[in-house]
């Protein structure tokens, strides 16, 4: 019998007094199977668990670890926000200075209110857009995720994605009634339904470059056909970039892409740094239509909190164009060596790209532009892959709908190391496919 560690021991303390022993139920291994890994601490690209045991971290914190774990910068400017006070319920000159930073990253985020979770963002982005528009409809996209909000929880990735959900209960049917769900990529599903609909649509909300069903990056003319349409229909078109933002360009997948304009943003992840923070931004009068100038009712003890403001001000601060580069040649470096050792082991994948974040769909080989060819994938064999990497010492998102996320310190050094792990987790995948 197998030597109980620490981990486990962990495990079952927690699942004895926190549903399925995790906060957030995509870290449960739920969809691999196996005990989650519990972190004591994180540095640069690797993470320590509670047995000591040392991984090279491709998960990131789901985004906001663009700079590698722990950078002394942040950590030193929050330790130092720390010692001022940890929440004051008032506003702080820190707050406009982390807005500043998103605008001049973003201009189009002329105002920018910060709360504290991508969920949050997106939820409010919503209220905002009907309030502005005094409709009710909103679109969204299958395989697209926006947080738990109920509106938004309609067919979408991420968590619900990963434990093959359609929806959550406890949503009701009223909630989701008003909201239209279409397949991304879906040229001829969006005219349609602004044809019919296009008047009483308050907005259509997109991952400008889908990353939560794997990574689906838009085809070419997508996204501008979305401006087009809310435009001519007198509708919002919100970003969501809480995945993207800040992390596959300075100016996200916005800045990547350029030539459309939406009218609001959201943020998440690397503006916090690592800490509970999120945004949304964008014109000026859809903005102030936010209470306390505005009718649209939106608040928060702990937004802006200051020890998460500062870690967002010195992780914007410190991502400067050399990080950006670093994180897109890790990527461009892990994405090949990923491809040539499936390809090797006779294991047919697809790897797509958002700039810097990818994803493997293993058992298909040609793309991937919506959720129910999402759906088609191999997840037994992602689940062989996965288990022999971590094996081996390699974090990786422990789901097939979620996409790999790189740093500035996953050097060549690191990437070396996963490649080392590579050939043997392809093996596993192609031993897991039916015969
Ligand atoms: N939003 C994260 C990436 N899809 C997952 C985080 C979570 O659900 O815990």
């Amino acid at each position: 019998m197998a030597a109980v560690t620490g981990n486990d021991a962990a495990f079952d303390r927690a699942r004895r007094i926190i549903p399925g022993g995790v906060s957030s139920p995509v870290r449960a291994f739920g969809s691999v199977g196996g005990t989650p890994v519990f972190i004591e601490r994180a540095a640069g690209a690797r993470l320590y668990d509670v047995d000591g045991r040392e991984y090279i971290d491709l998960v990131g914190s789901w985004g906001p670890a663009v700079l590698g774990h722990a950078h002394p910068e942040v950590v030193a400017a929050v330790q130092a926000a720390a010692a001022r006070g940890l929440s004051f319920g008032a506003p702080t000159v820190a707050e406009a200075e982390l807005a500043e930073l998103v605008h001049a990253r973003v201009p189009l985020a002329q105002k920018v209110r910060l709360v504290s979770t991508g969920t949050e963002a997106c939820m409010t982005a919503v209220r905002l857009a009907r309030g502005a528009t005094g409709r009710d409809l909103l679109v969204k996209f299958a395989g697209c995720y926006h947080g738990h909000s109920d509106a938004l929880l309609a067919a979408a990735g991420s968590g619900l994605a990963t434990a093959g959900l359609p929806g959550s209960a406890g949503v009701t049917a009223a909630a989701t009634a008003q909201t239209i769900v279409v397949p991304y990529n879906d040229f001829a599903a969006i005219r349609a339904v602004f044809a019919e609909l296009g008047d009483e649509i308050a907005a259509v909300i997109t991952e400008p470059a889908a990353a939560n069903m794997g990574v689906v990056p838009p085809e070419p003319g997508f996204n501008a056909l979305l401006r087009e349409l809310t435009s001519r229909h007198g509708a919002l078109l919100v970003y969501d970039e809480v995945l993207t933002g800040f992390r596959v360009s300075a100016a996200g997948w916005w800045g990547l892409e350029g030539g459309v304009e939406p009218d609001l943003f959201t943020f998440g992840k690397v503006v916090g740094g690592g800490l509970p923070l999120a945004a949304l931004g964008g014109r000026a009068e859809l903005m102030d239509l936010l209470a306390p100038l505005g009718p649209v009712y939106q608040a928060g003890t702990l937004s802006g909190n200051p020890l998460a403001t500062a870690a967002g001000i010195a992780t914007l601060r410190l991502a400067d164009a050399g990080v950006y580069e670093r994180v897109d040649a890790a990527s461009v470096k892990l994405a090949a060596e990923v491809t040539a050792a499936l390809t090797r082991a006779g294991v047919p994948h697809r790897l797509q790209r958002a700039g810097s974040l990818f994803s493997v769909f293993i058992g298909l080989d040609s793309p991937v532009r919506d959720y129910a060819t999402a759906q088609q994938q191999d997840t037994g064999a992602f689940r062989a892959f996965f288990h022999a990497m971590l094996a081996a010492g390699i974090a990786l998102p422990p789901s097939a709908f979620e996409a790999w996320f790189l740093s500035a310190v996953h050097d060549d050094a690191v990437i070396a190391r996963i490649a080392d792990a590579l050939p043997a987790a392809a093996a596993a995948a192609a031993a897991a496919m039916p015969g």
